[in-house]
Formats: C-alpha cells, structure tokens, sequence
C-alpha cells in the first residue's frame, strides 16, 4: 500500500516521531515494596523523573502542600532536582506528580491510598493526609535505591508504571525506644522516626522514665531530672529532654503522621523518681542512683497521698504536650509492690489519666486492674495469661510478644549486643508470624495492632539502635500492614534482600543476616 504524504503531515509526523521520549519497559509486579501493598496491577512502562517535573498539589490544599515539600526534600539530594511544589485544579493536572485528596474514598480510611502511574504523571490520592504520606512512601520505594543517597547521584531517575490501592490491616503500628537505659538524644530521636515512616509505621512509644534515668523534663518535679537523669546504664552521662525538646520530637513525628506515646513507667521501675525525691518512698529515704540492668526491685510508696499528687503533676505536664490519645504508665514488672496494693495503684492512675482526657496503655500486667474498656494493654511475656485477662475485661491488646517482636533480643548465639532471656530471634522468625494467630484466644477484634520494642540495656549508640532494628522492623511493619493472604517467608525474604543497596543509601547500620539473599542494586546505564 502506497501511503502519500503531503509536506505538512510529513513535518507534523517527524515532530511527534522526535517529541515522543521512550520509556524504559518496567514491571511494576516485580518491584520489592515492604510493606506489600494490597493490590497492584503492573502496564509494563515507566514515569520518569526529570529536573523538569513538578509536584502537584490539588486544589493547593494546605494539609497536601506540607507532603508535596516531604516528597521534593527527600528526593532532592540524590536528583539535585529542585523539583516545584505547586497548587493545580484537578481538571488541568496534565503531567508531572500530583498528590490529592478525595471525598469519594472513604473505604481508603484513615491511611489507605491509590497510585497510579503511566508515562506521563504519578496521580496519588487518598482519603486523609495520613494516606497521602504513607503513598509518598510507596513512590520512594520505586524510584531506583540510590535515591535515598544524601550525595548526587546519576538518573534516570524511573518508576514502574502502573496502580496501587493500599491500606493497612491495623491502624497501630509502632516502635518503642528505650531512652532510659541509655539516652539517646533528639538528633537520633528524628533518626528513629525517619527510619520507621520509611515503613509506613504510625506509632513511636518512648519509654521515658525507668530505674536508671528520669528522661522528661518536669517543672513541678525538676529534680526528677537534674538527679534522676544525671546517669544511665553503666555510670555514664546520661540526660533528658526539656520540654520543648520534646515538643520538638512529637511535631516531628506528626509531620510524619506518627503519634507519640510517651511511657511513665510506674509503681516499679521508679528508682530514678525514688532517688530524686524521698517522700516517693514508703520509708522517706532518697535511694541511690541506678546503673545497672536488675529490674524489679523498685516501687513508689503506693499508699501515699503525696505518690498521687507527683502522679498528677506528671501527666497532667505531660498532657499538655502530648497531642495523642494515649498516655503509657508502664505498670510492668512491679515485683516489690503487695499485690492488692499494685490493684489498688493501678486503678488510681487509670482514673488520673482519664481526668487528663487520655486513654491509659499499660504493660499487659495491668490486668490485674479494673481496666475502662478504652485503655489498651501491651502484651510482652512468654506467657499470655495477662493479655487474656486483660480481653476477659473488653481491653483491647497491643501485639508486642518478646519472643517475636523484642528488637532488643538476640538475632543468634553470636548477635554483639542485646539479651536473649526470651530466646533469640533471627529474621525469618521476627517475620513469620501474624498477630490473630500468636496467642490462643486473642483474634483479630481484640488486637490493634503491633509494636516493636528496642530496650537499651545492651545499646548505647543510635549504629547499635540499628542493628538491632534491621532488618527486623521492616517484617514488623509488614505483619501490622499488609494482609496476610499469599505471604510467606520465602517470598519475603527476595523482597528484603533487595532492600540491601536501599539501607546502604540510607547509611543504615543493619545486621546482614545470612538467611537473607541480599542483593545489590543494578545500574542500567541509560
Ligand atoms: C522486659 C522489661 C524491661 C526490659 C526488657 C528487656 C518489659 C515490658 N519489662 O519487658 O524492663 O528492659 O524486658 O528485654
């Protein structure tokens, strides 16, 4: 067939032929994201990023603009692309990355979000913030492991195209820190929660007060810290958080969608408190301060008026700066309390910090209370017995067994830090568990979610934090996100070993398990 072309259509075709950049093919199937989102279908082209694109934010709502300024910082070091963040009427957004709200979502819930992706643009919508920002985590993950680099790097810089709809099994997912044992000031705090976002984690529990260091700054109580926070675990300097400091830790946690739950540890675990105030004590004599890692030894005077009041002074302090639902007052491991005593205390403290408009979290020992419907109990023992009590009494649980979810445990025999009085945990059994299946009369209606704890005893710098979170925490996050259907250890464990050139980027610390096949990022040149 002869095909005749007039001088103009020759000209318009040799434009198009010159104007139309190719797409590098990409499967989006075979891309590693942790957590697994719920649903994604893969077209075989790509999105690139170019120093030309733009982020979008619809309708220039003022709640988007603050995560289209997240995803252009984040991916500015390794692109040096200063990409544009700027409002656009849906109806003209063309190409380029446009993030959005959408009423009509609202099965997406709090965090859910919808991604799509072709040659031309990134459309990322969601029904909340929240959404958008765990999206903006998905896109991170696409992009080539490089671009976690804080030094330039060489594109392209290519996405996969295709969609995503995605949201969480649980609306509780988190970390806990120990910043008692050893301090851990608030550069690492920030460290911590850039690390567990990456996650899409939603929940940073900072355990505040123990035997060894009082860590939150009190103005009524100020000797709690200039004494009580004077040490840690091995005699060394310890410190504390002022209260803007801390202030400054839970606004930068929110601008991750991450709540802080700060944990006044009590009756036990009180030797700081106990050092730092006589009349804390049932016999008036101050204590000595504490640096080693016994635990079960200390109680406030429980049957105190004044015990009550200091209780008070803290939390309503705290409160204050705390924006979250929750107020942790720990309740673990008080051993020298009498029973009743610890019944009695517990309940008490429930009623303040209810008074305080908060909902109370204990460690699952708390049972041994009256506990109101919407308190949580955190289940942590080998045995279960206080978590069933605690679901008997309507308490929902928090997931945090410490034979499963204890980042502080030893990965093997020959892990250099952590403890191993709960077993070990390699990395396959970090992972492969599901928090309705763990404990026999707990399903999914009595559980919120997950929570992985890091106790300092062992760790004193934010590398040996690290090592001991990763690459556990990113099957923690995984357990808490995605649903359990299709998920197995062997599959898994592909898409964590692609994580490896990603945490070098990102200058992680982390413990390279030998059951995982890392992999090292492969570099296409264009
Ligand atoms: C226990 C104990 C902590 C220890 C930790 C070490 C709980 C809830 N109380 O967990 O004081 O630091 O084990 O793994």
């Amino acid at each position: 067939m002869k095909t005749i072309f007039k001088a103009g259509q020759l000209l318009i075709v040799v434009m198009i032929l010159f104007s139309c950049k190719s797409h590098t093919p990409k499967d989006l199937a075979k891309e590693n994201i942790i957590p697994k989102p719920t649903k994604l279908v893969a077209t075989g082209s790509s999105f690139e990023l170019t120093d030309k694109t733009t982020i979008y934010v619809e309708d220039d709502d003022m709640l988007i603009r603050p995560i289209g300024n997240y995803l252009a910082d984040l991916i500015k070091p390794a692109t040096g692309f200063k990409i544009e963040v700027k409002g656009v009427k849906q109806s003209e957004f063309k190409k380029g990355i446009c993030l959005g709200l959408t009423e009509n979502n609202v099965d997406l819930g709090e965090e859910g979000y919808k991604l799509s992706i072709d040659e031309n643009k990134i459309v990322l919508k969601a029904y909340q913030p929240a959404g958008l920002f765990r999206g903006v985590q998905t896109i991170r993950q696409l992009f080539p492991a490089r671009i976690e680099s804080n030094k330039l790097q060489d594109g392209p810089w290519e996405i996969a195209s295709g969609t995503i709809e995605d949201a969480p099994q649980y609306g509780f997912r988190g970390a806990m820190l120990d910043v008692c044992r050893h301090f851990f000031g608030v550069e690492d705090v920030k460290r911590f929660i850039d690390l567990i976002a990456t996650y899409k984690m939603n929940i940073l529990h900072l355990h505040l007060t123990d035997d060894q260091g009082w860590r939150i700054e009190i103005k009524s109580w100020p000797n709690l810290t200039a004494h009580g926070g004077s040490t840690q675990v091995g005699g060394g300097e310890g410190g504390f958080y002022t209260q803007e400091q801390y202030v400054e830790i839970v606004k930068y946690a929110q601008d991750r969608f991450i709540t802080v739950i700060p944990e006044i540890d009590m009756p036990g675990h009180t030797n700081a408190a106990l050092a730092s105030y006589a009349e804390l004590n049932a016999d008036n004599k101050v204590r000595e301060l504490y640096t080693g890692t016994d635990v079960g030894f200390s109680t406030l005077a429980t049957d105190k008026a004044i015990t009550y009041k200091f209780i008070d002074d803290v939390i309503r302090e705290l409160t204050a700066l705390t924006p979250g639902p929750y107020i942790h007052i720990g309740g673990d491991e008080s051993h020298v309390t009498a029973k009743d005593d610890y019944v009695v205390f517990i309940n008490k403290v429930q009623d303040i910090v209810n008074a305080h408009g908060k909902q109370m979290i204990g460690w699952a020992d708390i049972a041994a209370g009256s506990l109101k419907e919407n308190s949580l109990a955190q289940f942590w023992q080998t045995k279960p017995d206080n978590a069933l009590n605690a679901v008997k009494q309507n308490v929902k649980i928090i997931m945090s067994p410490a034979a499963k979810a204890y980042m502080d445990i030893q990965y093997d025999t020959l892990c250099p830090l952590g403890l191993h009085w709960s077993g070990y945990i390699e990395v396959d059994k970090a992972y492969n568990w599901t928090l309705e299946s763990n404990v026999k009369g707990i399903s999914k209606e009595n559980i919120v979610g997950i929570e992985a704890p890091l106790w300092t005893e062992t760790i004193e710098t934010i590398d040996d934090v690290e090592f001991m979170v990763f690459p556990r925490l990113l099957g923690y996050a995984e357990i808490g996100w995605s649903s359990n259907t299709n998920k197995s250890w062997d599959e898994y464990k592909v898409r964590l070993g692609n994580q490896k050139s990603r945490f070098e980027f990102m200058g992680i610390n982390y413990y390279k398990s030998a059951l995982v096949p890392w992999v090292d990022e492969v570099i296409i040149e264009k």
